[in-house]
């Protein structure tokens, strides 16, 4: 098995590359449901970073119940008693989006996600006299932030 160590490398680097781009903009998922009273969402508002998702997840309720955003972005389809509908916030949907639950607005069947925007924070100090203690994960966040720097720019003076 001579291929074996190659393989484990190569194995080894994509992992690592994985876990780098994971750690950059880590995505997390809320879980919307309907409650007990079958007319509500739960929870009714839900606060997310860009780049997260919202799982509209219900199954089996008495009743058949959707989920669609006022402002058209989201749409979890025709009502339904099994629901699992997975949206992701991406970049630029920062802001309020109120949705509803087309068979049961009447009864108040509505929900709000609040879309934080995704924020990079730069570790920058005015004064750069001072020692410089850079943490790796600055450094990298550095390097990136130059990375991609380089490629838009260019292009957005041309
Ligand atoms: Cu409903």
């Amino acid at each position: 098995m001579r291929m074996l160590p190659v393989t484990a490398a190569l194995v080894l680097a994509i992992l690592t590359i994985g876990a780098i781009e994971e750690k950059d903009i880590s995505q997390e998922e809320v879980v919307v449901t309907v409650d007990s009273t079958n007319l509500r969402f739960s929870p009714q508002s839900v606060t997310v970073t860009e780049g997260d998702s919202v799982r509209f997840f219900w199954s089996g309720e008495l009743l058949a119940h959707n989920a669609v955003s006022y402002d058209g972005l989201f749409d979890s389809g025709d009502a339904s008693r099994n629901v699992d509908y997975s949206f992701k916030f991406e970049v630029g949907t920062n802001g309020t989006h109120e949705y509803l639950c087309e068979p049961h607005e009447e009864f108040g069947m509505t929900g709000t996600v609040f879309v934080e925007p995704l924020t990079i924070v730069e570790e920058e100090s005015p004064d750069e006299d001072g020692g410089s203690g850079s943490l790796p994960a600055a450094g990298l966040l550095g390097t990136a932030t130059m990375v991609f720097g380089a490629a838009i720019y260019p292009k957005k003076r041309d």
